[in-house]
């Protein structure tokens, strides 16, 4: 069985869903970090040489980056919702649909968490807080754009669910803090609430001990 490396709430829980939606069995084994620093497993950063998460490790495959696992899932799995079928235009655009989200809009969540490695390390507090309020600004535009994509529509792909539809879901999970949620939009929100209460979703949240819409 795969072995999902994992912390809850964090960007494993795109990948942990899509085994969920796939029907896929999947062991999960809890990442613990101390201090920014990873202290269990001991041999994490053979797994993800970056050492976040998540990791997978699936037979001698070695597997990081949530969108690749995601990918992944799909491709062992073809027939589950996760993926469009090969040489489809819905297949196309869930390629970019995932792209765009872990490629565009998550690097602007690294920027608002960790805002002193955009630059350099630095300690000076007034220029993190540039940072994080310019991190929080884009977020505030992508949202609004990914509100009007989805107007008139359940999915991203219109009425198909795909995985990249999972990974919208973590993302707009990760903006519960901000003033202005990503769910405080009326075709955002609706997704929203939707995946939320998808049997896929619900299970993963479940597994992970968390909840759509907690703090
Ligand atoms: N692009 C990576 C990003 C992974 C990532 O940044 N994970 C965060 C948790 S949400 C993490 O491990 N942060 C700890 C760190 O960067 O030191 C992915 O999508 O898998």
């Amino acid at each position: 069985m795969p072995s999902l490396y994992y912390i809850p709430g964090s960007a494993a829980l795109a990948a942990h869903a899509a085994f969920e939606e796939a029907g896929a069995p999947v062991e999960l084994v809890r990442v613990q970090r101390e201090d920014g620093v990873t202290v269990s497993p001991a041999n994490y950063l053979e797994l993800n040489p970056h050492g976040r998460v998540p990791a997978l490790v699936d037979g001698d495959l070695r597997l990081y980056e949530s969108a690749a696992i995601v990918l992944h899932v799909g491709d062992r799995y073809p027939q589950s919702a996760v993926i469009p079928p090969p040489g489809s235009d819905d297949r196309s655009l869930f390629y970019r649909w995932l792209v765009h989200l872990t490629n565009t809009v998550q690097p602007q969540f690294v920027a608002m968490f960790a805002p002193a490695r955009m630059i350099g390390g630095s300690a000076d507090e007034a220029l993190q807080a540039q940072v994080k309020e310019g991190a929080k600004s884009i977020l505030a535009t992508q949202f609004d754009w990914l509100d009007s994509e989805l107007a008139g529509k359940q999915y991203l792909l219109g009425d198909t669910f795909s995985g990249a539809d999972l990974y919208l879901f973590m993302l707009t999970r990760w903006s519960r803090n901000l003033e202005r949620k990503g769910w405080d939009r009326p075709n955002l929100g609706a997704h929203y609430r939707r995946l939320a209460e998808r049997p896929s979703v619900v299970r993963t949240l479940q597994a992970e001990g968390i909840e759509a819409f907690d703090s």
